[in-house]
């Protein structure tokens, strides 16, 4: 499977804005996460993973075990509670986030020396990729 280890800074964002929106973020804070360029670390150890997104703003944890359901709080994201699940695609992660919202999840890969993250909420993608610390 592929090595997602290591320290990632953002580089560019489609549509974030309207993955937002579906997720309810409200305006402020949208103004404000749009401008961030959040890092992502990822700690991977065999099928255990741990992602941190950080900003100067807001930050995000999340660890899971490939397979395993857990309960997802989102945080100072949309703060609404999910079952999540992530599998691999391949060499991609692909987690479904079930709750209140449909189509609700995201997908982590690497191509070339990028990470991409696609993210998904009801009828909104967003694509952001990063690049190497
Ligand atoms: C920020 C700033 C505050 C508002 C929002 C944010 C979005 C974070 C997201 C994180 C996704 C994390 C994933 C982790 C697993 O790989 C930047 C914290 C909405 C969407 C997919």
């Amino acid at each position: 499977p592929a090595d997602f280890n290591g320290t990632w800074n953002l580089v560019s964002s489609e549509n974030f804005e309207g993955y937002m929106v579906a997720l309810g973020i409200d305006f402020a804070t949208r103004k404000i996460a749009k401008m961030l360029k959040p890092q992502k670390v990822f700690k991977q150890d065999g099928d255990s993973f741990s992602i941190s997104t950080t900003s100067t703003f807001r930050s995000y944890l999340v660890e899971f075990r490939i397979g395993e359901e857990f309960e997802e709080d989102n945080k100072g994201l949309d703060n609404r509670k999910c079952k999540s699940v992530v599998n691999w695609d391949g060499d991609k992660i692909v987690c479904v986030q079930t709750g209140e919202k449909k189509n609700r999840g995201w997908t982590h890969w690497i191509e070339g020396d990028d990470l991409y993250l696609e993210l998904r909420c009801e009828d909104q993608v967003s694509t952001q990729v990063f690049k190497r610390a």
